[in-house]
């Protein structure tokens, strides 16, 4: 079964997505996500440009050695634009290979070890009022683990909460400046244990909390943070410092028992493997579509294995509905699973990605269809065009930059 067209598809249904398709010479078609957020041309430039042309003619089922011929061959590794397009020929390929063979991915990968995938929504407010409704709003879906964000109070804007209570925190398509954000490490550390002791006392401990910090604190910040947020038993704290300083986490883990949870930047293995043979974390939460893809992305997963870390994979809206199927084939087939983000996607996306997951209980089951089990309608893609927008930036209130 040999490549013989790869192509590029990018549409914006809702936000901007990018989705690589490979055709077989069986005229059987794979899918992967190739979405970089505010950086997605880059990767189409890399799949089109450099990738697509050396995947005609190669074996379709070679899907190792296709990661390596890539991953090798390009000898400049790693890097964001570089993972993310591998990881979307590697899922394609997975995809392709499932269909072939009429087996759902994880099939493939072992089979199921759990019936279902749990997985956390977003809540979050511009004051503590909303965000305790909006928790409850997902407590009442049936969720059992809920991420929460609040504005901050004193400051004008606050990054994580939604605009439109979609769920989801997306930049409006209005200029090719990102929004710049005003930000203050004291107002926060002192607002976010209210923040939860607000959510516990309304709703109680029977339910899983997280929170992301976006990267912004110093270890010592971080550690006081993990500090203050004991009482209130949290399944984890994410992303509480900049992620390229892996020994950071050496000065939180001593201060502090809350769960930390790190991974959403990385794109490989190099980056985290300190982390986890350390037990510096406790969840690693690399994507499948920026680390590498499936078959990068499980070997990341059984390192976190021999050391009692667990899966947190990332995915939010700003990842396709592809990479969100090719994630779930995967939490449910590695041991060490820990938890899954879901924020869904906005509409129209549903025109656009034909999807076969369900939510069902607090938990996302992937479905039996060969393959990941994703479809995209490529008439609906062409009804929603590129639109450029950026995340936003953080700056001191002295107008420092700041750490995201
Ligand atoms: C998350 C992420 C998002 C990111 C976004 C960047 O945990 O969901 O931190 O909030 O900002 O994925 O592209
Ligand atoms: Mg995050």
């Amino acid at each position: 079964m040999k490549i013989d067209k790869a192509e590029v598809i990018v549409t914006s249904p809702g936000r901007n997505y990018v989705t690589l398709r490979i055709t077989s010479d069986t005229g059987v078609t794979g899918l992967g996500d190739a979405t970089l957020n505010g950086r997605e041309l880059s990767v189409v430039s890399y799949l089109r440009d450099h990738v697509c042309p050396q995947l005609i003619g190669k074996d379709a089922s070679r899907i190792t050695d296709l990661w390596e011929y890539l991953y090798k061959g390009a000898y400049w590794r790693r890097g964001p634009v570089t993972m993310t397009a591998i990881a979307a020929v590697d899922c394609a390929l997975w995809d392709i290979l499932g269909k072939a063979t009429e087996r759902p991915v994880h099939e493939l990968l072992g089979g199921a070890v759990r019936d279902g995938v749990l997985v956390y929504g977003h809540a979050s407010g511009r004051t503590l009022d909303d965000l305790l409704r909006d928790v409850g709003h997902y407590l009442g879906a049936g969720y059992r683990a809920v991420r929460v964000q609040a504005a901050i109070p004193g400051l004008d804007s606050t990054y994580g909460i939604h605009h439109d209570g979609t769920g989801h925190t997306y930049e409006p398509a209005d200029g090719r400046y990102p929004t710049e954000n005003v930000w203050d490490t004291a107002a926060y550390l002192r607002f976010a244990p209210e923040m939860m002791a607000a959510v516990r006392e309304t709703y109680g401990y029977d339910f899983h909390l997280l929170h992301d910090v976006h990267h912004r604190l110093t270890p010592r910040e971080a550690a006081k943070l993990g500090k203050s947020l004991e009482p209130f038993d949290l399944f984890w704290i994410e992303d509480a410092t900049p992620a390229e300083d892996q020994r950071a986490f050496e000065l939180v883990r001593s201060h502090t028992v809350t769960p930390l949870a790190v991974g959403e930047i990385f794109n490989s293995i190099w980056d985290c493997h300190e982390l986890i043979s350390r037990r510096l974390v406790d969840y690693i939460r690399c994507s499948v579509s920026h680390a590498g893809g499936i078959t990068h992305l499980r070997r990341i997963f059984d390192l976190a294995a021999l050391y009692g870390v667990r899966t947190g994979s990332h995915g939010a809206g700003d990842l396709s509905p592809v990479s969100l199927a090719s994630a779930l084939q995967l939490d449910i087939a590695v041991p060490n699973f820990g938890i899954q983000e879901y924020m869904g996607h906005l509409s129209p996306a549903e025109e656009v990605f034909m999807t076969h997951y369900r939510f069902e209980d607090g938990y996302l089951k992937p479905g039996d269809r060969p393959g990941l089990g994703v479809e995209i309608d490529e008439d609906a893609a062409a009804r929603y065009p590129y639109e450029p927008r950026s995340l936003p930036i953080n700056r001191l209130r002295d107008g420092t930059m700041h750490d995201w």
